[in-house]
């Protein structure tokens, strides 16, 4: 099954999971990450749209959960960012603890799309997601973004790092690949995974 994602489009925006659509009737794949680590970027990317969903160079941007269809029933999910909060913890937090809430519950979930920068990988709440989704055997793809702020031959042994940290810290593989949107790099591999998830 190979989907046209250029054919995506705006579902609904709802500001928490206890107002998603019924879960008896299709799919979905989420793309989580901290803010700012370019999940929305990637959606437009992947649905060569400039503007499906918004983008911005302030952290928490979105605030609200948006749903996109690629087509009837088959759903991409934008959650907000975790861990950018202007004042407490606690806000710094609640979008992870709701991602974790949902992952756990969802059954039509047919995996997560993990954003990290590539600068910044595997921290504190990308590690505990990571642990959540493998807790009810989620299956998780690995961004890692803005793969152009750093050169090529770094970037090689950068990747394979990244790869195999997780590893030893989970004792599993992980699929991870660069990803960028500037030089359009991993589009075509978040494709083939999204496809294979939503068979
Ligand atoms: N250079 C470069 N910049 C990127 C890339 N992806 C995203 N960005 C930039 O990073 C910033 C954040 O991107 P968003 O897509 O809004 O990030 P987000 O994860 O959706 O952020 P929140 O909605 O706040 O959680 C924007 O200024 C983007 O233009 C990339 O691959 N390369
Ligand atoms: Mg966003």
């Amino acid at each position: 099954m190979t989907y046209d994602y250029h054919i995506t489009y705006f579902l609904i925006s709802i500001p928490g999971v206890y107002c998603l659509p019924n879960e008896k009737i299709g799919m979905e794949v989420a793309f989580v990450g901290y803010s700012n680590s370019g999940k929305s970027s990637a959606i437009n990317a992947l649905t060569y749209q400039k503007k499906l969903t918004k983008v911005s160079k302030t952290p928490g941007c979105t605030q609200l959960i948006n749903l996109f269809e690629v087509s009837p029933g088959i759903r991409l999910i934008d959650f907000p960012g975790y861990g950018y909060a202007k004042k407490t913890k606690k806000r710094k937090n609640y979008w992870h603890d709701v991602i974790c809430e949902y992952l756990k519950k969802r059954e039509n979930l047919k995996g997560l799309i993990l954003m990290m920068d590539i600068r910044h990988p595997i921290k504190d709440l990308d590690q505990k997601t990571i642990e959540s989704a493998l807790s009810v055997d989620v299956p998780i793809f690995t961004l890692l973004s803005k793969s152009d702020k750093i050169s090529r031959n770094i970037l090689q042994i950068t990747s394979k790092k990244i790869m195999h940290d997780m590893q030893m810290m989970f004792e599993t593989h992980i699929q991870a690949e660069p990803f960028s949107v500037v030089k359009k790099y991993g589009i075509h591999s978040l494709k083939r995974v999204l496809d294979n998830w939503l068979r």
